[in-house]
Formats: structure tokens, sequence, C-alpha cells
């Protein structure tokens, strides 16, 4: 397989200090780079011999890895630390990115891609609306040849938008709706859709030292098809964020209305790759499946039990998160639950852990 290399395991040995440091860099000091209180995962896997090996290195595209590391260097509070800047960064700067993805997805190194993704039947795991308020499932997808958002310039970010504006009119029937493009739009008018929750918001501080935000909003918009429920995002933190939602637990249906979006879209562009890996995108948390699916769900009895609360969605191979999304807090007693496994598992795996683990999480709810 062409990209077994990601995971040999037995890679040799490089001798410590066996290569000349790159030029224009100070050798060793890696670790130098990072706070003393960062406990980012790129942290842990570069040290010198490994940094001083990928220091002079460069993609086709220029991608460096001073550039991929900006975001975990300027954040101490990086989980992660690190961004690809296009396909080859997985290839290139293989010696920090694999031991981070087998450590962030918990992989053996033969556990690879699983690309089962087709539509399922199950039923609701909460009929009566009472804990689950809605359901999103959305995946990243980046087009091939470009590279990704934290090392764009300005044609590439539109050359993006219009590869993907061309794919939207293939859209089934059921999925059309309309494209916004900010560049479109006036910030009084953008910045009112945003309180409504339609468009993204400006990249966090750990998108903006990895380069994601710059010329903004050139290149950015959204899809929102006519009752809303499948939208893409373009040129956020991957070229398109492709999305299914409802305001119900029904999570076949909007598994299923995602598939025929994506397919739709797959037909008529290339998305970036690997047979190992899975898509590829700009974090490495998200490669693989590339999928996140979700549920924000109302537990008042479980949020005085955290411990419990953690032990079900940890059986189930899911996370919390906070009510707003990543890095935020939980209000109201509401939870961003979601799944944690993106490679290694396929699509289809992981809407129904996600179901199972709902219908747990539902019961032990209403027993407490
Ligand atoms: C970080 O390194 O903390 C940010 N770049 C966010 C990482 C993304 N997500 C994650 O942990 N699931």
């Amino acid at each position: 397989m062409a990209n077994a290399r990601f995971w040999t395991k037995s890679r040799p040995a490089w001798p410590k200090g066996s290569l000349p440091s790159p030029p224009g860099m100070k050798a060793d000091n890696a670790p130098d780079r990072f706070h003393p209180d960062s406990r980012a995962l790129v942290k842990s896997h570069l040290p010198p011999e490994v940094f001083n090996c990928l220091a002079h290195m460069k993609t086709g595209t220029g991608f460096t890895l001073e550039q991929a590391i900006q975001s975990g260097v300027k954040n101490s509070d990086s989980s992660i630390g690190i961004y690809a800047g296009d396909p080859e960064s997985y290839r290139c700067f293989d010696l920090v990115f694999s031991p981070i993805i087998r450590e962030y997805h918990n992989l053996n190194p033969e556990q690879g891609h699983h690309p089962e993704f087709r539509p399922v039947a199950f039923p609701m795991p909460d009929p009566e609306k009472k804990y689950i308020l809605s359901t999103r499932i959305r995946v990243a997808r980046n087009i091939a040849p470009f590279p990704f958002p934290p090392n764009m310039n300005e044609d590439q970010r539109r050359g993006v938008e219009k590869r993907a504006v061309q794919a939207m009119e293939f859209l089934p029937s059921d999925l059309t709706g309309t494209y916004i493009s900010f560049n479109d739009l006036a910030q009084t008018q953008y910045l009112k859709l945003l309180e409504k929750k339609l468009v993204f918001p400006l990249g966090d501080r750990f998108q903006e030292a990895a380069g994601i935000n710059q010329d903004f909003p050139t290149g950015r918009g959204v899809f929102l098809s006519r009752d809303k429920g499948f939208r893409i995002w373009v040129n956020e933190e991957d070229h398109l964020r492709i999305m299914a939602l409802s305001g119900n637990s029904d999570l076949s249906e909007v598994f299923n209305r995602l598939i025929l979006g994506l397919d739709a879209l797959g037909r008529h562009m290339d998305f970036s790759h690997d047979p190992t890996l899975g898509f590829l995108s700009s974090c490495p948390t998200n490669i693989g499946t590339a999928m996140r699916a979700g549920v924000h769900i109302r537990l008042m009895k479980l949020e005085q039990r955290p411990t419990l609360l953690k032990e079900l969605v940890s059986r189930h191979h899911l996370q919390i998160r906070g009510t707003q999304g990543e890095k935020t807090t939980v209000d109201q007693g509401i939870f961003d639950i979601s799944n944690a496994r993106r490679l290694g598992v396929s699509a289809n795996e992981i809407v129904q852990d996600l179901h199972t683990g709902l219908k747990a999480i539902i019961h032990t709810e209403k027993n407490l």
C-alpha cells in the first residue's frame, strides 16, 4: 500500500546530531518554541532531533514545519498545536504527524481509514423530544489539488469557492438552495446573519495563528438549502464543511440526507484523500471520516453526576463539548455530545455508536 509508511512501527532511529542545522534556524531548539506550560501533542512529539530533521523541509506548495506549528507556538493552551497546509504535509512531516495521529485517534499502526458510508434506518433515540434539542452531522472535505486553508492565497480561496459553487448546481432537488458569498455582503448584513447563526464566524485564535483567517472574507461563503437543513461552509477551517441538521433526534434521516448531498458533490469534484488516513483535513484531529455527528441534549440530572456522564459518554466512544462547541462552557444543562473517533472507524459505526450511546444516556437520565 502506497502510504503504509505512515504507520511504520520500526522506523530506524535517526542518529542524534547527524544532520546539519537548517539555514537560519537554531539547532535543537524545538522545545523552546513552545510555552513551558504547553501540553500540546505537537510539543511532546517534536523532540529536537525530529525538529531538526524536518525544519528545512517544504511541501510542493512551500509549506514548512514552522508554519505548521504556529498555532501551538502562539497558544500555550493548544491541545494539538499543528495544522497541515496541504495533503502533502502529512507525508512530508510524517515524523511529527504520525505519532500525533496515533495518539489522538488512539490507533494501532495497522488501523486506518474505514470507507463505509451508507444509508441507515434506526428509530429516533428521543421520539418524545424531551431531551434532544437538535441533531447535526458534518463532514470536512478539501478539494484537490488546492492547498489547505492555513496555506492559501486569495486567488486559491476564490478558486475553491468557484469550484464549490459549480458543484452545488448538481445537488438533488430536495437540497437546492442559495449560496451566499461573504464578499457580496455588507458587514452589517454579515453580522445579522451571524447573529442568526446562518454564517460562520472568523476563526478562533488557534485558527488565526495557523493562518486560516487570512484575507477574510475573501472566498468565504455558505450554502443554505431552502429549509436550511443542509448547509455547506466554504473556506472555513477546511475548504468545505458539509452538514445536515434538524431540530429533532432523527439521526438516520439527518445522516441519509448528508450522504445524498455529499455523494452529489463528490461526483463533481475530487476530495483530498489518502487510502490510510482517509479524507485529509487541515487539523489532524479530523482526518479519516472527517465526520462529527452530534446532538444538543438537555441533561439536568446527569449534569449533577459528572463522573457517571463521563463514564457513559466514553463507553460509547463519544465526547462532550460546551453548548456552543469546542472550548465553550455548558449552559443550562445543554451538552453537545458527539463522536470522539473519526479515524479507524467508519461513518456508519460512528452514527451507530451515537445512537446506542444516546439511548443509554437518556435511559440513565430518566431513571435518576
Ligand atoms: C488545538 O490544538 O487545541 C486547536 N488547534 C484545536 C484542536 C482541534 N480539536 C480537537 O481537539 N478536537
